[in-house]
């Protein structure tokens, strides 16, 4: 197949646009089409200082990447949650992270060590936790929320932005269906404004683009990623539901695209509305919570209690 835009022959096949480019045409669409989710759901702007939470993975150092080429003020958080089942997965990725940073000079990366701070790993904390019950699945979310807000907080960036792409958004949005989690729902968009607390406000400009675009733009940039899964996730379910969405997508493609693009007209049109939590401040880091006293990540340290 031929480039849409110089009749060469095309690196990358969309299916769900019909469209075909070749390697430069790409790049540059891929930059073109997360400029325009920026502007369409008015996520940032140049004044303001973005902190990207990078995981060492495809997803994340590209939108990295993109941002800085766009011009943005973007520096990187790393948060290293300890996780080694004898393969250092935690170290590794932070490494690809490390040089990534290093190889942009002009960029900042931060790293908030669960360890180093809390004197525990993700696994040490999930086996005394009863919330948990061994599994550390069950916090990661929670203690990646908690030192995304601290670190926004504290270096006053006014904007916290990941690297979740199309099929990690129509996965959570299947999960949240499938349990009639309505609360989720309401949360699940592409931009959280910042709220009371003063905390920054959450964007996720990948959201419309496919995994393997994000792949495909990593590739293409030459930007070295950690390709292994945590070793956690063989379990997860969401890997089963990414599997179901990514069939239905072979055989009709664009699916996940509607699934995803129609849900948030209807969040947008309200349907969920009702269904918003109201929030106040944790009595011992200030975060919002929905609980009354102190936050789910305060809870998981016996002396807060
Ligand atoms: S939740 Fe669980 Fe993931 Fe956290 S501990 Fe690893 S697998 S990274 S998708
Ligand atoms: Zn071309
Ligand atoms: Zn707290």
């Amino acid at each position: 197949m031929k480039c849409r835009q110089c009749g060469r022959t095309a690196v990358m096949h969309m299916r769900p646009y019909r469209l075909s480019l070749c390697e430069k045409h790409y790049d540059g669409w891929f930059v073109d089409q997360t400029k325009r989710t920026i502007r369409t759901y008015d996520m940032f702007g140049h004044s303001d200082r973005i902190l990207v939470a990078v995981s060492g993975g495809k997803d994340s150092l590209s939108l990295w990447d993109v941002l800085l080429r766009l011009g943005y003020q973007v520096d990187g958080l790393y948060i290293d949650l300890g996780i080694d089942r004898g393969e250092r997965y935690s170290a590794r990725s932070r490494e690809f992270v490390e040089r990534f940073a290093a190889s942009r000079p002009g960029t900042t990366l931060r790293i908030a060590d669960l360890n180093a701070d809390y004197g525990e790993t993700l696994q040490e904390v999930a086996r005394h936790t009863r919330r948990a019950r061994g599994k550390p699945c069950a916090l990661c979310g929670l203690i990646k929320r908690h030192a995304m807000n601290r670190v926004a907080l504290d270096e006053a960036y006014t904007v916290l932005a990941t690297g979740h792409n199309l099929d990690d958004e129509a996965t959570a949005l299947f999960g949240n269906v499938l349990h009639w989690q309505t609360g989720y729902l309401a949360r699940q968009a592409p931009v959280l404004p910042a709220d009371s607390a003063g905390l920054a406000r959450k964007v996720k400009p990948l959201c419309r683009r496919y995994e393997r675009e994000t792949a495909a733009y990593a590739i293409l940039a030459g930007i070295e990623y950690i390709i292994d899964e945590c070793p956690f996730a063989a379990h997860a379910s969401s890997l089963r539901y990414k599997d179901l969405l990514n069939r239905l997508e072979t055989d009709s493609p664009g699916a996940l695209l509607q699934f995803y693009g129609k849900f948030l007209k209807q969040r947008e049109d309200g349907l969920f509305e009702a269904q918003a939590v109201e929030l106040h401040k944790c009595s011992h880091c200030g975060q919002p919570t929905s609980a009354p006293d102190l936050c789910a990540f305060c809870r998981l340290w016996p002396d807060n209690e």
